[in-house]
């Protein structure tokens, strides 16, 4: 059976590509879906690719990873620098985590930096926009297999 990685995307994450594409691009989540389905192919790899706008929709998915999920990629957008209860969830997760950002967080304002998502995760990929999403795939590919 492939191992199944789970990607989590929080709030506002569904409008890209539609605003603010000087900062975040012009691609899709939809594109960044499918590429994730392809990379995740060569990697022998199995994606469940989610975003909510709701936190409680994302602790849940956290549990339910738990058991079913390999390793989890998460680019929890807003809820990165305010989200105990996510915090509190991804550290009940036993298999690896990436944390990801489409920006460079240590480029923008301090307030993006202050990430409770990186208290529970073995690394952050940031800055590389969407191509970031197939580097934390590799990233992760590499960790469920040690
Ligand atoms: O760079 C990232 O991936 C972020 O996680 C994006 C979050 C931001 O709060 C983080 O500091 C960094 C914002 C996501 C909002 O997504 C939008 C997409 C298109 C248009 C407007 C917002």
């Amino acid at each position: 059976m492939p191992h199944t990685i789970l990607i989590l995307n929080g709030p506002n994450l569904n409008l890209l590509g539609e605003r603010e594409p000087e900062v975040y691009g012009r691609t899709t989540l939809a594109d960044i879906a499918s590429a994730c389905d392809s990379r995740a192919r060569t990697l022998g790899l199995t994606v469940d690719f989610r975003q909510s706008n709701h936190e409680g929709e994302l602790v849940q998915w956290v549990q339910e990873a738990r058991g079913t999920a390999s390793g989890l990629i998460v680019n929890a957008a807003g809820y990165t620098t305010t989200s105990i209860a996510l915090l509190d969830a991804l550290k009940t997760f036993e298999g690896p985590i990436v944390e990801l950002h489409l920006s460079n967080i240590f480029r923008r304002e301090p307030f993006r930096q202050e990430s409770y998502v990186s208290l529970a995760a073995d690394g952050i990929i940031c800055g590389f926009g969407a191509s970031g999403y197939e580097l934390a795939l590799d990233a992760i590919a590499r960790l469920v297999e040690t």
